[in-house]
């Protein structure tokens, strides 16, 4: 009887605390304005954000609490001098505005966070911290230093420019250091050094910018860095985009913008334990060389170095620089100076060459194995005066030497002067290449691979996504977008990292920056170019092509401009941040109306200027097809892109609660659609006008297509593929946009899995089956004109990683943000299992499939203070009431049936489904 009565009391016990099971819950990942404890934030109004760590399934978030404090003692002490929200009640855990006293310049601020949920209340975190930049022009009180003479001759075509070398010598005064704050606007690039100690892992910096609109500064702590007595501080000034690549003068594609010579501004502010500061400022009285070992950088041709010219000590107090020049005011940028918050470039991974082959006297050819972006570090040796010469390409030619005729006008060349027999390990500092190859000259002994390293550079972002599938070529694929997509990130996106461009150049981003989302955490990479392109907007509204504009070409058209809009739904949808829509939405009106009264001729927008670029040419030979049957009409292009964006511009107006703006874009968007169907549509046969699969699917995708039409539209781009392109692709960076998700939406995943794999031209598969370990900017890239074949464009990716993560895996953002997250995987013929996870705002959703003994077996995780949208994919017998209940009691709720998939409500939490499979 004890036994029995005990027996129920556990049952019992055991019941009550499943009901009111209570959980550590933990705040990990706090971030303000998306950055980790960082300075120089010049948002007045910065956001926070947290991320709730529990071990339990159905954690919901109830209420927060946040304190921001001026010193760290009053936030121990819990008094939110600055602000206390107190006990708010919301499920928000993301963006939460600061709403606190006025801060100011140069404040350091320290908050923490607790949360109430249903499983019980965190503790307070951890104390972040952040501080303000220099948030008005008064407080700087450095000038623009550098020097403006330099000899014409070198600023012609390829510009030769030597880095400036730049240095102060200041007394510190013996007293205990509170904080010593450095600001730094080092245009183009900078390299800091303070007593001899380079200050940061940045590399490249700051951002690029027009520098007449926009100058970034970064902020250092160097505390640590300084000692009592003498000091000193060493800048090099690279050229980075301040100077040109290319003036006017001999042969390049195109003259590419010409700000100033290389310029400083620094501000070091030493605040001392007792109240008293010191300020050092760049002024005239900093000292100058050019006649340090970097000799030459250009972006596109590369860096000299001569070692003989080193200088040591420079960067040390005590060094002797009477020989040195002393600095000339420069003129301030006419651009906006403003704290960088996005982050900077940095080493990223490192690779080590896979072979290396003799292929003349002396010449070595080393292959990276991987089309990289970054530099070759290199340990080295010989006598002095001994030249080392790399030079970069990503193709061999037959013979095993460099293929360079893709790199058009840029001669990528790193080369180094040796000053003695002792090792020399360098790399260079203000350029880096796109190569997979490197060839050696100048060394008198066979170099042996570890003698190499290649860095990979790009900006300093998390690797949010992970995808495996059971399809070697599938993963083949993504591995050479994940390689392609990081390396063409560069404090802007660019077309490519190799040949004479290297600009920031929209319309290969309009649909792939969602998907590059999914890899990376592009957030405040994307938020800062979309400053760019709307400081880019001319007094009528048309915005340019390529932003910051280095190259500056305004060709009036919708597609290229368009990522203006959907850069800011990405970041909306992606990441929850409703800012960067809200901030630039005035410039959006104004560019759409702008095209609208310019272009728009009876609800048809008549300008577009790059078609479908780049779709698969009839000649292997070619770069853009000539074929009218492949080529889609301008109009049907530009007219379907304003429609949509119409519907983007309802929704943005939606969400900011202009109610006007909202019922004017959809009115408008309802004309645009009757006009589009009056002039495109072939009502007999059921296409739009000439029948493309670009000109069917952006309408069909975009929802111009009356119902009743849609699988006929449908049935001809089926029949295109199939029947004329032979189940391959047949469009170009516009059509691709769409493509994927477009066949997988009308029950044609495995055609679009085909098209993906495929090995014959023109797929990915076959990019891949010829070598590639990038995504090519042509789809016969290695046939066609080398006038344009780069071997490392993302444009061409469309729609391809949205559809791995969004439809195959099944992660995708249901509300802004992934707060609520649709799960609705699409288990297609031809792939036994699906790995992937993505690390969102709220934490790290998981959705693992396979398919094994007739069941599909699905594991999926989804973030606290989160739900999900689950679609259970059902085959044979369809969904059950039996394994409907089964699935219910993990403490779901049946939602309905939709198409192939039962779908629940779905808790945070972790669960395994398992259904009946067959295909
Ligand atoms: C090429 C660029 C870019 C593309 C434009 C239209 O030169 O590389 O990728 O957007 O042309």
């Amino acid at each position: 009887m004890k036994y029995f009565v005990s027996i129920w009391l556990l049952v019992f016990a055991c019941l009550l605390f499943s009901c009111f099971q209570k959980a550590e819950v933990r705040l990990v990942r706090l971030q303000v304005e998306m950055l980790p404890n960082p300075i120089g934030i010049d948002a007045q109004q910065p956001r926070f954000s947290w991320v709730i760590a529990c071990e339990a399934n159905e954690v919901k978030q109830t209420g927060y609490h946040v304190l921001v404090a001026s010193s760290l003692e009053n936030l121990h002490a819990g008094i939110g001098d600055l602000w206390d929200s107190g006990e708010v009640a919301s499920d928000s855990s993301a963006y939460i505005t600061y709403m606190g006293q006025p801060l100011e310049s140069r404040q350091q601020v320290f908050w923490k966070a607790k949360v109430q949920t249903n499983r019980g209340a965190s503790a307070w975190s951890e104390p972040n911290s952040w501080s303000m930049g220099l948030l008005s022009a008064a407080d700087w009180k450095a000038q623009w230093i550098g020097h403006s003479a330099f000899p014409l001759d070198k600023m012609k075509g390829h510009t030769v420019v030597p880095a400036r070398y730049l240095r102060k010598e200041f007394k510190n005064e013996d007293k205990d250091i509170k904080r010593a704050t450095l600001y730094i606007g080092g245009l183009g690039l900078y390299e800091l050094f303070v007593n001899g100690h380079r200050i940061g892992e940045q590399q490249l910096a700051p951002a690029p910018t027009n520098y007449n609109k926009i100058v970034k500064y970064n902020v250092f702590d160097v505390t640590q860095q300084l000692t009592s007595g003498d000091n000193a501080i060493g800048v090099v000034l690279g050229n980075g985009r301040l100077v040109s690549m290319r003036m006017p003068g001999e042969p390049s594609s195109k003259d590419v913008e010409h700000f100033d010579m290389p310029k400083l501004l620094l501000q070091l502010e030493i605040q001392y334990a007792d109240g008293s500061s010191q300020l050092i400022c760049s002024d005239r009285t900093w000292k100058m060389t050019v006649d340090g070992p970097i000799q030459a950088n250009n972006e596109f041709d590369g860096e000299v170095y001569d070692a003989n010219k080193e200088m040591p000590g420079w960067d040390t107090a005590g060094f002797n620089d009477a020989m040195w020049m002393q600095v000339e005011t420069m003129e301030e940028p006419a651009g906006k100076l403003s704290a960088q918050m996005n982050p900077n470039i940095k080493v990223m991974d490192t690779l080590q060459p896979i072979t290396i082959n003799e292929t003349g006297e002396d010449v070595y050819v080393l292959d990276m194995g991987q089309n990289m972006v970054g530099w070759l570090q290199m340990k080295v040796k010989g006598q002095k005066d001994d030249k080392v010469t790399l030079r970069f390409a990503e193709l061999l030619n037959d013979d095993g030497t460099l293929y360079t005729d893709n790199l058009r006008f840029s001669e990528p060349k790193d080369v180094v002067i040796l000053k003695d027999d002792q090792l020399l390990t360098w790399h260079p500092t203000f350029v880096y290449h796109g190569f997979r190859y490197v060839e050696v000259k100048g060394l008198t002994y066979k170099p042996s691979l570890s003698d190499f390293e290649g860095q990979v550079l790009y900006d300093e972002m998390g690797t949010t996504g992970t995808f495996e599938s059971s399809n070697d070529m599938l993963n083949k694929i993504y591995t050479n977008a994940y390689w392609g997509i990081r390396g063409n990130y560069r404090g802007m996106p660019t077309d490519c990292p190799q040949r004479d461009e290297r600009m920031g150049w929209f319309g290969d981003r309009t649909t792939g920056c969602y998907g590059e989302s999914y890899i990376f955490n592009n957030h405040s990479l994307y938020a800062k170019w979309l400053d760019d392109i709307e400081a880019e907007q001319n007094d009528e509204g048309s915005l340019p092509d390529v932003a910051p504009a280095f190259w500056d070409i305004r060709s009036d058209n919708m597609t290229w401009p368009g990522v203006f809009l959907t850069a800011a739904n990405m970041l909306y949808e992606r990441y929850g941040d409703v800012q960067p829509m809200v901030r630039h939405y005035p410039a959006m009106k104004k560019w759409l109306a702008y095209m609208k009264n310019k272009y728009g001729v009876d609800g048809i927008i008549t300008k577009d200027t790059y078609g479908d670029w780049c779709m698969p040419p009839e000649r292997p030979e070619l770069i853009h097809s000539q074929d009218p049957a492949r080529i889609t009409a301008a109009g049907v292009m530009s007219t379907a892109f304003y429609y949509d964006f119409c519907l983007l511009m309802a929704k943005f107006a939606g969400v900011q609660g202009l109610a006007d703006d909202e019922t004017f874009f959809l009115t408008e968007a309802d004309a645009i659609k009757t006009a589009f169907n009056q002039k495109y549509y072939n009502k007999e046969e059921g296409y739009y006008d000439n029948n493309t699969v670009t000109a069917n699917i952006l309408p069909l995708r975009f929802g111009m297509v009356a119902k009743d039409d849609c699988q006929r539209v449908f049935d001809n781009i089926l029949r295109t593929t199939v029947n004329d392109f032979d189940s391959h692709i047949s469009t170009g960076v516009v059509g691709i946009q769409q493509l994927m998700r477009g066949l997988t939406d009308y029950n044609y995943g495995e055609l679009a899995l085909q098209i993906a794999i495929n090995t014959t031209y023109p797929s990915w598969g076959y990019m891949v089956e010829n070598g590639a370990t990038t995504i090519w900017e042509l789809w016969n890239g290695n046939t066609a004109d080398p006038a344009m074949n780069s071997g490392n464009h993302v444009m061409l990716l469309g729609d391809f990683v949205i559809w791995l993560y969004d439809y195959l895996a099944g992660i995708a953002p249901a509300e802004p943000g992934f707060k609520v997250v649709k799960m609705r995987p699409y288990p297609i013929k031809g792939l036994d299992y699906i790995q992937a996870s993505y690390n969102s705002t709220y934490g790290t959703i998981k959705s693992s499939w396979v398919k094994k003994n007739k069941t599909f077996d699905w594991q999926i995780t989804i973030p606290s203070n989160t739900t999900a949208q689950v679609y259970v994919p059902c085959s044979t017998e369809g969904m059950t009431e039996k394994m409907k209940i089964k699935i219910q009691n993990m403490g779901t709720r049946f939602i309905g049936k939709e198409d192939q998939f039962a779908v629940f409500s779905f808790p945070s939490g972790t669960y395994h489904i398992t259904v009946p499979w067959e295909e």
